[in-house]
């Protein structure tokens, strides 16, 4: 089915200009002005509206088991969800338990995610190690289209990676072109907290973010980089909620290293009061790792995505409804971690961004779409308003308004963490693969239509890091 999407403003990460684009086949085949198209071709009227590459979130964790529960957002109502908001893709994470080998683990991820109504993508995280996860680790490189692993620096005695870990696994990512990425947190540390706090009788959802103040990130965060800068290989740090994390990133840039910082809708927008809130239920909603921080971390973070030391925005979404935050009743330890937000990214970020006049409404595209697509190597497949690149466009009204509400919301989950916020800029229509799956309210997304993206390793990022390599190769002094 063709479409021609007639008269907007094409809006991408390095220009804004008017245009018509024509999909076709699932592919953007031709843009100008006036085009003209075959007879029969679906016209959407973009005359007032801006025609952006859809969202791509890359953080989501969509029926996640976790903590002793399910994520409730399975990949088809969680992809569903996203194209409400304008997001066409996600990549999201296969987390083996330790001692599961990665190739089961990615397999049983690959299959829950055959419901997806949008394209998708793995990152697989490294929970142990040994010979076979370096096998695998090659495998899902060279046949599967991974070119990301996540390193969990939390989670003691579940899925935290210790130093040992990183190491090796930072080291075979270096050999094969691939992208390590590090939730920063210290576990030890955490664990240690949580103890000393619950000891104390603090046990409600207040509890949360004593346990992880910002120490406790900026210390993993610092860690992983100077292992990153030792071993010479580029870094991504999912999560990045506050100062100490951000001013790591922004030293180690300034220094010339290759790190990378993502940030969540939430962390940007949402303060640590959410956990002084007496109605527990309240509370528990909010409670994620990392917390929500004090507000001059927000305001730090929003430098940090306008000076470009941040680069991506996400959502971290993961899903658990009420009841399953009961879980942790009498111990906030043992709530389930994890907050929704992939069908509101785009327009939060556009409300607190474009409208204040932080972002402009290109910077909004790279850090809502282009910057992820080219950091995990998709580019320009996604993330690019150009022929040949994927018909994933989100056709956008910049003054439409809505109000965010769970009575209304796309997400499987009772709560959300933005209810009550109105916000300017809404995706009129989404496109997925050159279909309609959003438009004016209707939300039209097909079980099973999205598809796997291969990313392939060796980004520009790991030339240049070889080529360093190469160029500063140590040797060993000749002795007679
Ligand atoms: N943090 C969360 O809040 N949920 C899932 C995993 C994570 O790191
Ligand atoms: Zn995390
Ligand atoms: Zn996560």
């Amino acid at each position: 089915m063709a479409i021609l999407i007639k008269g907007g403003e094409v809006v991408s990460a390095d220009k804004s200009y008017r245009a018509d684009v024509y999909c076709n086949n699932g592919i953007i085949e031709a843009i100008g002005e006036n085009l003209d198209v075959p007879a029969g071709t679906e016209v959407i009227d973009a005359g007032d509206l801006l025609v952006m590459p859809g969202g791509i979130d890359p953080h989501t964790h969509m029926q996640l088991p976790f903590m002793g529960t399910v994520a409730s957002e399975d990949f088809f109502t969680g992809t569903s969800a996203g194209a409400a908001g304008g997001t066409t893709s996600i990549i999201d994470f296969v987390i083996p338990n330790p001692q599961q080998p990665l190739m089961d683990a990615y397999h049983q991820w690959m299959e829950w995610a055959e419901k997806s109504a949008t394209d998708y993508g793995f990152h697989v995280a490294v929970t142990w190690w040994d010979e076979s996860v370096y096998e695998d680790m090659g495998k899902l490189v060279h046949d599967h289209g991974v070119n990301s692993f996540k390193h969990f620096m939390a989670y003691k005695n579940a899925i935290m990676a210790e130093d040992e870990t990183l190491i090796n696994s930072f080291t075979r990512c270096l050999e094969l072109g691939a992208m390590p990425t590090v939730h920063a947190e210290n576990g030890d540390l955490v664990y240690h907290l949580q103890r000393k706090i619950l000891e104390r009788g603090i046990t409600g959802p207040e509890g949360h973010p004593l346990s992880r103040p910002s120490e406790v990130e900026g210390e993993a965060a610092n860690r992983a980089i100077r292992i990153a800068q030792a071993l010479n290989v580029p870094l991504y740090c999912v999560h990045v909620s506050c100062e100490e994390a951000l001013h790591a990133i922004t030293d180690a840039r300034n220094n010339g290293q290759r790190v990378y910082g993502e940030v969540l809708a939430g962390h940007l927008e949402i303060d640590d009061s959410v956990y002084q809130n007496e109605n527990w239920e309240y509370a528990a909603a909010h409670v994620m790792s990392p917390p929500f921080r004090p507000k001059k971390h927000q305001d730090a973070l929003w430098k940090g995505l306008q000076s470009g030391n941040l680069q991506t925005t996400a959502t971290d979404h993961c899903c658990f409804c009420a009841d399953q935050k009961a879980m942790g009743k009498d111990d906030f330890s043992k709530i389930p971690n994890g907050t929704a937000g992939v069908e509101d990214r785009m327009s939060v970020l556009w409300d607190a961004g474009v409208t204040t006049g932080k972002l402009t409404p290109n910077e909004f595209v790279a850090v809502t779409s282009t910057n992820t697509a080219k950091i995990f190597n998709m580019y320009p497949r996604k993330g690019a308003i150009e022929v040949g690149a994927d018909a994933d466009i989100v056709i956008w009204d910049p003054k439409g308004t809505r109000t965010i509400s769970a009575k209304t919301h796309h997400q499987n989950i009772d709560f959300n963490i933005f209810e009550g916020r109105t916000v300017t800029g809404i995706a009129v229509h989404t496109l997925s693969q050159g279909k309609v799956v959003w438009t004016e309210g209707d939300l039209r997304t097909v079980k099973g239509a999205g598809k796997y993206v291969k990313r392939p390793a060796y980004s520009s990022a790991f030339e240049a890091v070889n080529k360093m390599r190469i160029h500063n190769e140590p040797k060993a002094v000749k002795r007679s």
